[in-house]
């Protein structure tokens, strides 16, 4: 134990969580906890102790990094630590800043007195990683605040500053001004006036109404938790904390749905998506402290859909934009959608009048370059032709000031290209938005060959003050989600020509999880769109095979929903997709016409070819350098293309399944028409003869 652990203040020992970044309570700091407990209460001369984290929290929780590992286990594991403080026979005081989270929650209810700061966020969030607090949360939670705002607490996993807790047994003092102060203050008084030990767990839980409001808290909870189990699994623990002949049953009845959550597959998948998130925003040759250039103003050029989308999202955050277009007309339209978009969050009551106005006063639309001068980010959004890009770009490297940053929101162009029509491509980069921008999470961040550190550092800041998750991706046809969707896409349509229609696919995937099927989506997205890309690139690359249905539609004027008619009809001002008999016998014809007999497909195959095609190409990816880890791949996929979260994205999703599963699967479909799509990446090979995951 350093001495900065452990600190005597006349009779109060002071014992400080001391383990950066947000003191996780790891296997080292829990024995630090006890020998310090224990220490207080040997030495005779103390008469209190304060607990209280150093940094910026008291507690993050538990450590997850250690989850599956024996270290979770070791003693003094979280049950003993908790467990040994509230047998303590000094009082214990909690004093609670930043957050107290989870396993630090749990720790400070099981403390005779907690002290906090009004703004120190206060959360039980296990439910987020697809695990129930198992340390006591839920039956110490309940006893403190009552069952339904615990119980809504627990569920949603959500924050709530301790200041609007301050007059529930959960807290015993608010601190104004020094904390640990304000703390060793209430200490002495606990000692002076011998306010006797406080035990949560003595509390009684009266609610004579219980089971009405756990039924309607089950009916509630169960659609909107769909697959993931944890959610209901709290509700049961709460239940016991009411219904239990002792605090003692409770904790079992905790512990035992808190040890098969933590091994389901969905809470490895959500945990997957915790670190995942993070790590994405790590650029390995980026160091940490990489000096950022300042960004105060941004510009947009092209105030179409995605234009306008991209404005939004730094008016949002408080940053002027100015809009450029090349007409009138067509900047007055697309400053009017974003006015409309605010005035519905504002009808909604999403938006107060005072943010309607001040985002609205944040933007600046102009029909000239020269009022782009003074931008330090400036974002092209035109339109998705090379010639069009070359134009703008020479634009900008004119009028642009020097160190500004250029960047590009081409979703399959060369960005290199782009770079070179100017001359500073150290400064070009490419912000990939998904459409519709100001809502989807995903920005691929396309890092050219010449692209400087600095720009990359200051990108993935920028990301995280508009709430993105960016995700870094090399130059490639497509980056790393369209490319990877190509793959996808062709396996689609190759299952119409062999025996699928556009439904059965779609519900195969759709059941699996994920939130469209590529019908569906295409139709939303516009199968024009699709078909000017595949004509671009098949043309490149015409060694590539791929099924001619979906041209076959598109000549048919079948674009999608926004001409009532794609791989599905639709009905006037309705979104809901009708299979369609015109497009079932065409694609049964072209079948025919292929010399092909069609098949009976399982939905297993379906998922398989689908989900696989993605992996493959994800390996390809890594292995070419141009997606930097394998969790990368996955926040693509799960914040930017649907797929479910409870799978963890594709590559987690192989290693669940297992690699040589995956790879025998892909020799299978090898075998099969058109095998030529399935070539095993060489790294899912190595990586399974090894007996290894990709995460
Ligand atoms: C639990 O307690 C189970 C118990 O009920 C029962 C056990 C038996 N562990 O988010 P940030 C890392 S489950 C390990 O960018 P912020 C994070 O990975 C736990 N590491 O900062 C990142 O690392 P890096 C219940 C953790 O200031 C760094 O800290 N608790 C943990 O924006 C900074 O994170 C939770 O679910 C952890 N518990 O937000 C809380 N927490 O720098 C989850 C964070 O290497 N954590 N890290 O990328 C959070 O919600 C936020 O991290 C927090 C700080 C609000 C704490």
């Amino acid at each position: 134990m350093c001495a900065s652990e452990y600190q005597v203040h006349g009779e109060v020992a002071v014992i400080t969580l001391d383990n950066p970044p947000v003191n996780g309570l790891g296997l080292a700091l829990r024995s630090t906890i006890t020998s310090a407990v224990t220490r207080a209460n040997d030495d005779k001369g103390i008469k209190a102790i304060v607990l209280i984290g150093a940094g910026k929290a008291f507690s993050g929780g538990a450590d997850i990094t250690e989850f599956g590992k024996p270290s979770a286990l070791a003693e003094p594991n979280l049950h003993t630590v908790i467990n040994f403080v509230e047998a303590s026979d000094k009082p214990v005081i909690a004093a609670i800043h930043g957050v107290a989270m989870g396993g630090g929650l749990e720790l400070a209810l099981a403390c005779h007195f907690r002290v906090a700061v009004a703004d120190a966020k206060i959360a039980l969030p296990e439910v987020k990683l697809g695990i129930l607090p198992g340390a006591g949360g839920t039956q110490r939670l309940p006893r403190v605040i009552g069952v339904e705002a615990a119980l809504n607490m627990i569920v949603s996993g959500t924050e709530v500053p301790a200041g609007e807790l301050a007059k529930t047994a959960l807290f015993d003092q608010m601190i104004s001004g020094d904390l640990l102060q304000g703390a060793l203050a209430f200490a002495r008084t606990v000692v002076s006036e011998k306010h006797p030990l406080k035990l949560v767990r003595d509390i009684r839980i009266d609610y004579p109404n219980h089971q009405a409001f756990l039924q309607f808290a089950r009916n509630m909870v169960k659609p909107v938790a769909g697959p993931f189990p944890a959610p209901l699994k709290c509700i049961d623990a709460i239940a016991a904390a009411i219904t239990s002949r002792s605090f003692d049953e409770g904790i079992k009845v905790e512990r035992e749905a808190f040890l098969h959550l933590v091994q389901t597959p969905e809470s490895r998948a959500l945990r997957h998506f915790f670190f995942g998130e993070r790590a994405a925003s790590k650029i390995a040759d980026v160091p940490a402290d990489t000096p950022l250039r300042k960004i105060e103003k941004v510009a947009v050029i092209g105030a179409g859909t995605m234009g306008g989308g991209i404005s939004m999202n730094f008016l949002n955050a408080g940053i002027p934009v100015t809009i450029l277009e090349t007409k009138q007309e067509m900047l007055d339209k697309g400053v009017a959608t974003i006015r409309k978009n605010y005035e519905s969050s504002l009808k909604k009551g999403k938006l107060t009048q005072e943010k309607f106005e001040s985002r609205m006063g944040l933007l600046k639309p102009t029909l000239s370059y020269e009022d782009l001068q003074d931008a330090d980010l400036i974002i092209e959004a035109v339109f998705e032709e090379i010639g069009v890009k070359q134009q703008v770009f020479q634009k900008l490297d004119a009028v642009a000031k020097p160190g500004a940053i250029l960047a590009s929101n081409t979703s399959t162009l060369d960005l290199n290209l782009i770079a070179n029509f100017t001359k500073r491509p150290q400064d070009v980069v490419g912000l990939h938005f998904f459409s519709p921008a100001n809502i989807m999470k995903l920005l691929e961040v396309v890092r050219g060959t010449a692209t400087a550190k600095d720009v990359m550092a200051t990108v993935m800041q920028t990301a995280k003050k508009i709430k993105k998750t960016a995700v870094v991706s090399g130059v490639c046809d497509g980056f790393i989600g369209n490319r990877m969707i190509n793959q996808y896409s062709r396996q689609a349509g190759f299952l119409l020509e062999e025996g699928c229609l556009p439904q059965q696919v779609d519900q195969a995937i759709e059941k699996f999880g994920f939130a469209m099927g590529p019908f569906r989506m295409i139709d939303m997205a516009g199968n024009d769109i699709s078909w000017a890309i595949r004509k671009r690139h098949y043309q490149e690359c015409p060694e590539i095979t791929y099924s001619k249905t979906a041209d076959l539609l598109c000549e048919l004027g079948r674009f999608g929903q926004k001409v009532g008619a794609g791989w599905y009809d639709y009905k006037p001002g309705d979104r809901s997709a009708h299979p369609s008999q015109l497009v079932n016998d065409m694609v049964i014809k072209h079948s025919a016409d292929l010399g092909i007999t069609r098949r009976k497909i399982s939905d297993q195959e379906i998922v398989e070819r689908l989900v696989y095609a993605l992996t493959n190409e994800g390996a390809c990816l890594l292995e070419e350098g141009i997606a930097q880890r394998a969790s990368d791949i996955d926040m693509v996929y799960l914040t930017g293309y649907g797929f479910p979260l409870h799978r963890g994205g594709p590559m987690l999703y192989a290693d669940i399944i297992g690699l040589p599963n995956v790879l025998n699967a892909i020799r299978k479909y090898a075998k099969g028409h058109h095998g030529e799509c399935w070539q095993a990446a060489p790294l899912l090979a190595k990586l399974a003869a090894e007996g290894k995951t990709f995460n």
